[in-house]
């Protein structure tokens, strides 16, 4: 189900007919002429939408079974930057910003995200793989205890993540549904971490640049993706950001 309503391919086990959540509504979004206007003042006149794009759903929480509570999808994210979901090249190379919009009002109760003051600026710190796969930052747990400042939303507001912006998102304690979209974007003629997913120009002063022009030819995008993803059965991998020295671990920088 998390996966039907997720933008993206699966990361694994990609098959014929595996699900991913491309619809006219979303491509509005992604091409939309205020956000991408919001994208160039940070990203500069030369956009391509990123592939690391997500549609989140989070589930009541006492209605999760257990080993979904932690899954970044239906349950809590854990700690993390985004740059971290990039492939390596990505990770060294790509200038991203995430563009996150609620569906939903968003609030601490039913799970917004969280950060804390003055921690956003270390560059890219060590990860490990949670019990399910997911990306977390190492020692995050130094994190839990600190002051946080809660990223509540309304409808109509979006929050721009910096890629190695440290959040993470608290549990949906409420009785409804939190539902969301996190879209990406990256400077144009970059890495964009998920090769062979689609990434396209979106946004670019020399207009033939801009290929993908509306919502049939960004499935035709994601069908072709799908089909070289089938033979080596995942869409993506990223070797987790493991630096040689611990000198990236977050405890030796707070
Ligand atoms: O929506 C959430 O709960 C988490 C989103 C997130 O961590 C992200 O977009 O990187």
């Amino acid at each position: 189900m998390d996966q039907y309503f997720n933008t993206r391919l699966p990361r694994d086990h990609v098959k014929q007919d595996s699900d991913y959540f491309a619809t006219q509504s979303l491509w509005n979004l992604i091409t939309n002429k205020k956000i991408l206007d919001v994208v160039e003042k940070i990203l500069g006149k030369e956009i391509m939408s990123n592939p690391v794009q997500n549609t989140r759903i989070k589930q009541p929480e006492k209605k999760l079974p257990k080993g979904s509570i932690h899954d970044g999808l239906s349950g809590r994210t854990p700690w993390h930057q985004d740059a971290a979901v990039l492939n390596t090249r990505g990770q060294k190379l790509t200038d991203m910003v995430t563009v996150w919009i609620p569906f939903t009002k968003t609030t601490k109760k039913n799970g917004c995200m969280i950060t804390v003051k003055k921690i956003n600026k270390m560059g890219l710190l060590n990860h490990i793989s949670g019990y399910r796969g997911q990306v977390e930052l190492k020692n995050s747990e130094l994190l839990d205890d600190m002051k946080h400042i809660y990223l509540e939303a309304n409808i109509g507001d979006v929050i721009l993540l910096h890629k190695h912006s440290i959040h993470c998102s608290l549990p949906n304690r409420s009785n409804d549904f939190r539902i969301s979209a996190d879209l990406r974007y990256n400077v144009a003629g970059q890495p964009s971490g998920r090769e062979p997913l689609p990434n396209f120009y979106v946004r670019s002063k020399n207009k033939k640049n801009i290929k993908i022009k509306n919502f049939k030819q960004w499935l035709a995008l994601w069908e072709k993706a799908k089909e070289k993803c089938i033979p080596r059965k995942y869409a993506f991998k990223y070797p987790l950001p493991t630096f040689k020295t611990n000198g990236r671990d977050l405890s030796k920088l707070i």
